[in-house]
């Protein structure tokens, strides 16, 4: 009997609150016609709650950590008409200088282009970034350059980096200048992309850079997710101390997982302590940071479930999408003014250096080239045609995008065998 009551109860209640949730929804009315810039008081679907939960504005142009990216080729660099044998990528952040910008970068000039880490040797290059240097070049405005030379060369071995110094970036700490770099001591593609991060020091921009010839970031321990590749060192102040992000690419191939980490010291040359909670950022390539506001915001590209976002971490560790846009610049570095004031509110960015890679569409001329993005992503700078809230492709960028043959094949079938069935009826 007790349970007969029991379960009409429950029953009741059920109908009851089906009711009034339908009664609620009712009441409220249709949605405004003016989109509300604040959060309405009414019941709002999953999607609709988020634009204004998770989202500095619920439209686009009016979020700060939106923007479109733009294009422009640099003048100033040879690449040997793009036969494969010279190679520029992986540039650091713009450095402001004695009133001019400088870039270092990935420079690789090899008789041959990248053969494949069976095939390299002393002289032939594994791949894009094997054999290589750190140079340098300098600018009046960003898009006329002028190669100054090498600034890191290849150690001695057994010294770090002896194999291939790449992929660095710049710091100045009171009044000292710092290029983290990362140190090959095997050619890239032996095992994977392994290495762990070097770094050398000058007193000016223009060197001369001494190494410091230890490792600064070491690998993570064995079956620690960092444990073979410590990637695309990018340094920033904060907090009072040296706050540098990295990419480590883990897991098997074909199925790398890439993804970002934190490194904290007092003093640039360490010791660096990792943060407990890396993996920090689920998704992106190279790492690409800058201060906004209180927090660090950063471009978060190519690969992962989070790519072709724009995240922001108010306490420069825990990392939220504050935008989704697209077209984003690979490798980007971008020019940072404020990248090592400690600041308590970050400007943003407007410009930087990024990279093409395979720049012919040859993986047997593989190089790869500097380019400049321009975006706002700034507090100090409005562009609406950087909030526009798509890129208009012309349509044989689609087309490009072509089917594979297996792809064609496996739609074939499938076609030959509806009308197959369907001739059967
Ligand atoms: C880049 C960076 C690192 C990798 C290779 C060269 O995009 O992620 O530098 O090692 O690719």
């Amino acid at each position: 009997m007790l349970k007969n009551i029991l379960l009409s109860v429950i029953v009741l209640a059920t109908a009851i609150s089906c009711v009034q949730t339908k009664t609620e929804t009712k009441d409220q009315g249709g949605f405004p016609f003016i989109l509300p810039k604040e959060k309405p008081a009414r019941e709002l679907s999953a999607a609709m709650e988020r634009i204004y939960t998770d989202y500095v504005s619920p439209q686009p142009q009016d979020n700060e950590l939106f923007s479109q990216f733009k294009y422009s080729e640099l003048k100033g660099f040879d690449y040997n008409n793009y036969d494969g044998t010279i190679s520029r990528r992986d540039p650091s952040k713009t450095l402001f200088h004695n009133g001019k910008y400088y870039i270092w970068y990935t420079y690789r000039n090899t008789p041959t282009p990248p053969q494949g880490a069976d095939k390299c040797n002393d002289t032939i290059p594994s791949a894009d970034w094997d054999l290589s240097e750190i140079w340098y070049a300098t600018s009046t405005d960003g898009f006329n350059w002028e190669e100054q030379g090498v600034a890191i060369e290849r150690p001695e071995k057994p010294n770090v980096g002896w194999r291939s110094v790449t992929t660095t970036d710049i710091l100045k700490w009171k009044g000292k200048y710092y290029l983290y770099y990362q140190g090959f001591m095997q050619a890239s593609g032996k095992r994977g992309d392994d290495c762990p991060v070097a770094v050398s020091y000058a007193d000016s921009p223009d060197g001369p850079w001494t190494p410091y010839n230890k490792i600064v970031i070491a690998n993570g321990a064995e079956g620690e997710w960092d444990q073979y590749s410590i990637h695309d060192p990018y340094p920033l102040v904060h907090d009072g101390k040296i706050y540098i992000y990295y990419k480590s690419d883990f897991g098997e191939k074909p199925h790398l997982v890439r993804m970002q980490g934190l490194a904290i010291a007092d003093d640039p040359l360490g010791p660096f302590t990792k943060h407990p909670l890396n993996p920090l950022i689920t998704s992106g390539h190279e790492t690409s940071l800058f201060p906004f506001k209180e927090g660090v915001a950063a471009l978060v590209y190519k690969d992962g479930p989070e790519h072709n976002t724009i995240q922001y971490a108010k306490d420069w560790v825990n990392f939220e999408i504050a935008s989704i846009t697209e077209l984003m610049p690979y490798a980007a570095a971008p020019y940072v003014p404020d990248a090592f004031d400690d600041t308590k509110d970050g400007r943003g960015i407007t410009w930087g250096m990024a990279h093409f890679i395979n720049v012919n569409s040859d993986w047997d001329r593989f190089c790869s080239k500097l380019v400049r993005f321009d975006c706002d992503l700034s507090q100090d700078v409005h562009d609406p045609e950087m909030k526009a809230h798509r890129v208009v492709h012309k349509t044989d960028v689609y087309y490009r995008q072509g089917l594979s043959e297996k792809q064609r094949q496996r739609i074939n079938q499938k076609n030959t065998q509806l009308l197959k069935v369907s001739s059967l009826k």
